[in-house]
């Protein structure tokens, strides 16, 4: 993190992750932001309470899901003696679901949590190994979505009896580009043996309002969440971003099938990022596109495990069919 006082010289700041994707999404046209840019430790709270809010039922439905299906779902794994590895653990709030049931066939049980926050796996370790004794938490600090190949580099050699099990769950696949997905897939893949399998847990088409509302809650959070990257931008980059300027939108695509997150100028104004020696130029009504969140039917879900080298055997949904849960077998 770099405070206004300590910004880094026009070339370096380009070149951090945050300057190089500033720099890109803010002169494209139309201008957008990648939605990994909300997740500072400020943005990680707000998240969190957005999983508590009323409206949005994702992190709900999930839980539903694993409440009524853990041993369900492990026991459809097949034999063998299971190895969990999570993608985008986060906190892991979730998972623990699925580790007592696993833990209900297994005496002790290894859970690898790969995620990109250090913070949030510190969390998730402290509480998992306190709360279940028998599980050995492996924490890994990786970007898999730029591949697994390092963290793959990382991940254990494979035990003779071993199955492993992925979990990608909380509809993290939405927040990419079908192609990125894939990709995404396809790497899970290769760690994996005929027989080993995937947890991947979507968000499916619903109805249009519930899906606007999950992402424009009364309470303001989401606006905050949305609006919390520009202020990560300005302490970063030492922009001038005025929040007031800007209004959250989300949107539904009808033809994408998704739910879109925009942050909308106001005004006609002009930003300036001194680090990145950028003017940013907004029209009032211009839009910067910061998240899109797809929203899956079970045919597109199936079709995009196919492409990855996956068969679905199983899938469990929540009691209104809102989420879907899917076990993928590697094939
Ligand atoms: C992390 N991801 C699955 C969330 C979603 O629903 O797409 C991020 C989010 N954005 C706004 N609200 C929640």
């Amino acid at each position: 993190m770099h405070a206004l006082n300590v910004l880094l010289p026009l070339s370096e700041a380009a070149q951090t992750a945050v300057g190089a994707e500033v720099l890109r999404g803010l002169s494209s046209r139309p201008k957008s932001l990648s939605p990994w840019l909300f997740y500072d430790a400020e943005g990680s709270r707000l998240f969190e309470e957005i999983t508590e809010l009323p409206e949005y039922y994702v992190t709900r439905a999930e839980r539903e899901i694993f409440a009524n299906y853990a041993d369900d779902i492990v026991a459809a794994t097949g034999g063998g003696n299971l190895r969990l590895f999570e993608l985008g653990a986060g906190t892991a709030s979730k998972t623990g679901l699925l580790l007592q049931a696993a833990l209900r066939r297994q005496d002790r049980l290894v859970y690898h949590a790969i995620d990109i926050s250090e913070s949030a796996l510190v969390k998730a370790t402290e509480r998992l190994q306190r709360d279940f004794p028998g599980v050995t938490v492996e924490p890994l600090v990786a970007d898999y979505t730029d591949g697994l190949g390092n963290a793959g580099q990382l991940l254990p050699h494979r035990l003779p009896d071993e199955r492993r099990l992925f979990l990608y769950i909380g509809s993290s696949i939405g927040n990419f580009e079908a192609t990125h997905a894939l990709r995404i897939l396809r790497d899970v893949r290769r760690q994996l043996m005929p027989g080993d399998a995937l947890l991947l847990g979507t968000d499916l088409v619903k109805d249009r309002q519930i899906m606007l509302d999950a992402y424009d809650d009364a309470a303001g959070v989401t606006a905050a969440f949305n609006k919390n990257v520009l202020t990560r931008i300005n302490r970063e980059l030492g922009s001038n971003f005025n929040l007031q300027l800007f209004r959250h939108r989300s949107r539904w695509n009808a033809d994408l099938s998704r739910i879109e997150m925009h942050l909308e100028s106001l005004i006609t104004q002009i930003v300036f990022i001194p680090a990145l020696d950028l003017q940013v130029r907004l029209a009032r009504a211009e839009t910067i596109h910061t998240e899109n969140s797809y929203k899956f039917t079970d045919e597109q879900v199936n079709a995009l495990l196919h492409r990855a080298g996956f068969e679905v055997s199983r899938q469990w949904k929540d009691a209104r069919g809102w989420f879907g849960e899917y076990l993928a077998l590697a094939v």
